[in-house]
Order: structure tokens, then sequence, then C-alpha cells
């Protein structure tokens, strides 16, 4: 059954472009597999630190805060003078921007200044545990977050007051509040987070102060009880928390200035994100390679097979020696290829050979080394029919007689020295055959029936003069015949030569005579 075969360049091709599919596939499941834990130590880092970024930049806030709280406490000398008291208050909250609302709270928790004071506190007795807190400590105070006596959830940073005798006065208090826009959510939402990524800030009685979705705020914090160990065991830290569903990548960090802990966690799915875009990215680059080779692949496998299919084309030639001189032409280039075509040129020659001497063999005739009917037919058709060509046909006289008289072994002798010496007054071109027993035939092109004659009379005379084994002397008798004369039918000039040698035996043998349908 037919089957259609690859073409070279094609085999080479798919190799190529397979090859580099099958390693780009390879390369990229293996970087899949690896590049995943990279990339998730990578995320898991760069939330620590980012963790720490905030804890620092919210620790660097609070102290600034406390300074400025410190600095207006220092100020104060009494509480009785309101004025100075709602001064400084308003200076507070307006120069530092710092504080949502100030107070200043005098050591049985009453509140002696407030600013706004369309907050209307001034008066009040505070009550809440906070208050006794801050007035408890008589140092820099930081509060978990409460609901305050305005109704908003707040922190409290506060310093005490001091009269200069040392005796403790109260405290001055600046309000954050966290729900509402305050500086801290401004600061910390200024960060540019990932919105796959949760940012939330937990005091110590786990209550969320800072989240990017507000809802959360004032609500506790529910972490899982490995974040859970973490937060309680460690400082900061990272890792794989795997208490949910999905997973995330936790980065955590703890204040100084307050209890508070900051907790980053991403989706795992940035993992996968990033791998993606990876793959899509090789998978661009693998796409430019495999274009690349498959441009260069076509240009060399071009060049590889072209010497293949010369070689190819050439053999089909039908003339070896036409063959043989295409097939030496052919840049073979690299050594497979040259090898081929020697191998190709040595077997053409070697049959060439073989054919040329079987086709030798069998237009020759073995006795005498002439060419026998056929190489005569294969030789002649060699001649323009159009040329002017003569035949002679040359038949020994008597030779039966030779044979009866010296026995056959003799006869083959003459007939062997008759050949001989036909060939010797015969010029190259001319073409001298043993048609049969001691009948012959000259056929010597581009001579006209005149020139053909004298050739016949020399051939004659010749034979007729020489010496002959066993007998002495031969004679032949010869007809001679034009082709053009005859049609350029070469058979009809051989049957016109051979009827004139006819006549030349009827005529007394030892001559030469034209043929009669041609004399003019
Ligand atoms: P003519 O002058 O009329 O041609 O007489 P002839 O005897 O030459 O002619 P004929 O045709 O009667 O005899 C030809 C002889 O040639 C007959 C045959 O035995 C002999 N002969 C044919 N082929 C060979 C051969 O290869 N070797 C030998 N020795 N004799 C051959
Ligand atoms: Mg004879
Ligand atoms: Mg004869």
């Amino acid at each position: 059954m037919f089957r259609r075969k690859f073409h070279l360049r094609t085999l080479m091709l798919a190799l190529s472009v397979g090859g580099i599919l099958l390693t780009s596939l390879l390369l990229l499941s293996a970087l899949t597999l690896f590049q995943k834990g990279n990339i998730e130590d990578s995320l898991l880092e760069s939330n620590l630190a980012y963790a720490r970024k905030l804890a620092d930049t919210t620790d660097r806030y609070l102290m600034t805060a406390q300074r400025e709280l410190a600095y207006s406490a220092s100020l104060i000398e009494n509480f009785n003078d309101p004025n100075q008291l709602k001064q400084e208050a308003n200076r507070l909250r307006l120069q530092s921007g710092f504080f949502n609302s100030v107070v200043i709270v005098s050591a049985d928790a009453v509140i002696t200044a407030a600013s706004p004071e369309s907050l209307g506190l001034i008066g009040l007795k505070l009550q809440s545990q906070t208050s006794e807190q801050a007035i408890n400590a008589k140092k820099a105070f930081i509060s978990e977050p409460f609901t305050s006596a305005a109704g908003n959830y707040v922190v409290l940073v506060s310093q005490p007051v001091f009269a200069k005798n040392g005796k403790y006065l109260g405290y001055l208090g600046g309000t954050i509040y966290l729900k509402k826009e305050g500086i801290l959510s401004e600061i910390l939402s200024m960060h540019f987070y990932d919105n796959k990524t949760d940012v939330s800030i937990v005091s110590s009685n786990g209550k969320i102060i800072f989240n990017q979705d507000t809802k959360l705020i004032s609500k506790n914090f529910k972490p899982g009880v490995t974040l859970k160990e973490k937060l309680n065991s460690n400082r900061n830290g990272y890792f794989y928390d795997s208490d949910g569903n999905a997973g995330e990548l936790v980065g955590y960090a703890s204040m100084n200035q307050a209890n508070w802990k900051i907790i980053i966690s991403g989706a795992p799915d940035s993992v996968s994100r990033i791998l993606l875009q990876t793959v899509i990215n090789a998978f661009w680059f693998t796409l430019a390679i495999i274009a690349l080779t498959a441009a260069t692949v076509t240009f060399f496998s071009a060049r590889i097979s072209f010497p293949l299919e010369r070689l190819v084309e050439f053999a089909k030639e039908e003339d070896s020696e036409v063959t043989l001189k295409k097939l030496s032409k052919i840049n073979a280039w690299y050594n497979e290829a040259d090898r081929l075509r020697e191998a190709v040129m040595f077997h053409l020659q070697m049959v060439t050979r073989r054919v040329n001497k079987l086709s030798d063999e069998a237009m020759t005739d073995p006795l005498t080394g002439l060419y026998n009917r056929k190489g005569f037919d294969v030789l002649v058709k060699r001649h323009a029919t159009t040329h002017e060509h003569c035949i002679i046909a040359i038949d020994i006289d008597h030779f039966k007689k030779i044979n009866d008289k010296y026995g056959h072994t003799a006869g083959d002798a003459v007939l062997v020295a008759l050949s001989a010496r036909l060939k010797s007054v015969c010029i190259e071109d001319e073409i001298i055959c043993r048609f049969g027993g001691e009948e012959f035939v000259v056929f010597l092109p581009d001579t006209p029936l005149s020139e053909a004659v004298t050739v016949a009379e020399g051939m004659r005379s010749h034979i007729d003069d020489e010496d002959f084994p066993y007998t002495g002397n031969v004679t032949i008798s010869l007809g001679v015949a034009s082709v053009r004369k005859n049609g350029n039918d070469i058979n009809l000039a051989l049957q016109q030569a051979d009827e004139a040698l006819y006549a030349a035996k009827s005529a007394g043998r030892n001559q030469v005579v034209v043929s009669q349908a041609q004399a003019s």
C-alpha cells in the first residue's frame, strides 16, 4: 500500500520543535514545582517586612503624639485657670492634628478642659476604667480601645500633669478616633495593599483597632489556633497558616509604644497568580524560541536535504554518463551526503561498466572481433539519416572450398585474417561488421557513392594482393549502394548492396559492382 513518506526537512523541523516543546514543558513543570515554594517564602517575608514597617510607623506616630502631650503637660502649671487649659487643649488638637479630641482631666477624674468644646464634656466626672487607669498610672499611657464619654470608639494617649512641687494634678489626654477619620487610619491607609492582603492592628485585649474594612473595627479579632500560638510566643514572625480552608501567608509584628500587634495576611492565590504570570511569560518566551528555532532549522534542514534531493533527482536520469557528470557537481558539503554520493557514483560506474561490457559483447562477433548485425544496427543509428552514407557488402569467393580443402580451422583463420585486413584499410568512422558466415558489411558515413566505389575497389585489390594463411590468395566480391539514394532507408540500401554483390558473383567474382538501382 502507498504510504506518504515525510521529507527530511519536515522531520528535522518536527524533531527540533518537539524537543523544545518537551524541554519547555519539563522546565515549566520544574519551575512551577520549585518556584511555588520560593514565591511563598518571599511573599511571607514581604508580609513580615510590611508588618514591621507598619508597626514602626505607628510607633513613631504614637511617640510623637506622646511628646506633644508631654510638652503641653509641662506648660500647665495649675488647673485653676480654665482659659489656659482651654487654650492648651485647643492648641494641642489644632496645631498637631494628631488627636480628634483633647481633654484635660483632674486627679479626681473631672474634665476641666476639652477641645472641641462642642463635645460638652467640661465638668463631667469620668467613671470609665480607662480614665481610672490613666490617673492611676501617673505616667505616659496608651489605653485599650474603648467607647468614649462622647460615644466614639477611641484610644486614649495621655501624659500626667504635675504641679511644680511634684503633686499629681491630673492628666492631659488625646483621643484618636478609630472608626471615624483620624490620623491613624490616614497613616495606615496610605500604604498600598494588594486588595487580597488583609491588614489588621489588634490591641492586647483582642479588639481590632484598624482594618481596611472599617466595619471590623471594634470587633474581636479571631485568630486561628496556630496564629494565636504564634502571636503569644513571638513578637515578630511569619508562617503559612493552614488553619483556614484556603491557607494564608501571614506576617505579624508587635509595636513598642503600645501592646498592639500588626497582622498581615495574604491569600495564597497570589502565589498562583504569580506562578501563572511566570508560566505565561515563559510560554511567550518559548514561543519566540520556537519561532527562531523553526526559522533556523528550516534554513539548515533545506541546506542539509538539498544534496540528497539533488542526488535523487540526478539518479533518475536515463543517461548514466550525464548522471555521473551531474552527480560529481553536487555540493555534498557534509560527510554522509558526500559518502552517499561517492557510493552512488561508484555503483553507477560499476553497473555502467558491466552493462557496456555486456552490450559490447552482445554487439561483437567473438571470432573476428568485428561488430555483428546488432552492433551494426546500434552504431549506424548514431549517424544522421539525412547525410550521404554508403554501404559495401562483401563476400569471400569460394570460401566453402577453403573449408573443404584445409578444414574449418583454416577457414576461421582466413576469416580472422580477412577481418584484420579490412580493418587496416578502413578509417576510424567506418563501421565494419561480420553479417554472418563469410559475409561482411562496411558502413561508410558521410561518403558519396563515387568515393565508396573507390574504397571498395581499394579493399578488393588489397585483399587480392595480400597473402592469407593456408590458402595464400583470397578474393572477395563487393556490392556498393548509397543510403540516400534508397530514400535514406538502411535496410533497402543493404538489400541493394547485397543484390550488387550477387551481381559481382555472377559476373565472375573478385570485382566491385555498384547497385544497379542507383547507377545513373
Ligand atoms: P561463393 O563464391 O559463391 O560465395 O561460394 P562460397 O563457397 O564462398 O559460398 P557458400 O555460401 O556456398 O559457402 C559458404 C561457406 O562458409 C559455408 C560454410 O560452411 C562456411 N562458413 C560459414 N561460416 C563459417 C565459419 O564461421 N567458419 C568457417 N570455417 N566456415 C564457415
Ligand atoms: Mg562466399
Ligand atoms: Mg556467402
